[in-house]
């Protein structure tokens, strides 16, 4: 039993930093469970770690199905993604994320807010 613990402790911990090797997410605009006001929205994801901007992406997606137009904009700096969507309709949306950090890791995840009036 302590054996089995202890092993599963030490599993965790290498899983833990191998984590930390990737790009994590730290900030968020918009921020998930968010409501945010109009049809146009800015959006910013700040990383833990520098991004290689040729593998990261960004997609946006009405939670019902359609994909949202957006734009990918150039940050000036490289630990952040950058987007802006427009002509957006009320209701619930997901903003998907994969990004290729610098050390050649891959991440993903997604955002979900809502468009409010
Ligand atoms: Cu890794």
């Amino acid at each position: 039993m302590w054996r089995r613990l202890a092993y599963s402790m030490i599993l965790l911990m290498c899983l833990n930093s191998h984590a930390l090797a990737h790009a994590s997410l730290l900030e968020a605009v918009p921020a998930p469970g968010a409501v945010v006001a109009g049809d146009n929205l800015s959006i910013e994801l700040r990383f833990d770690s520098r991004l290689d901007s040729r593998f990261s992406r960004l997609e946006l997606f009405k939670a019902d199905g359609g994909a949202a137009a957006l734009t990918l904009l150039a940050a000036d700096t490289p630990t952040i993604l950058k987007a802006r969507a427009t002509a957006l309709e009320e209701g619930a949306y997901v903003l998907r994320w994969r990004v290729l950090s610098v050390d050649g890791h891959a991440n993903q995840g997604e955002i979900k807010f809502y468009i409010g009036r």
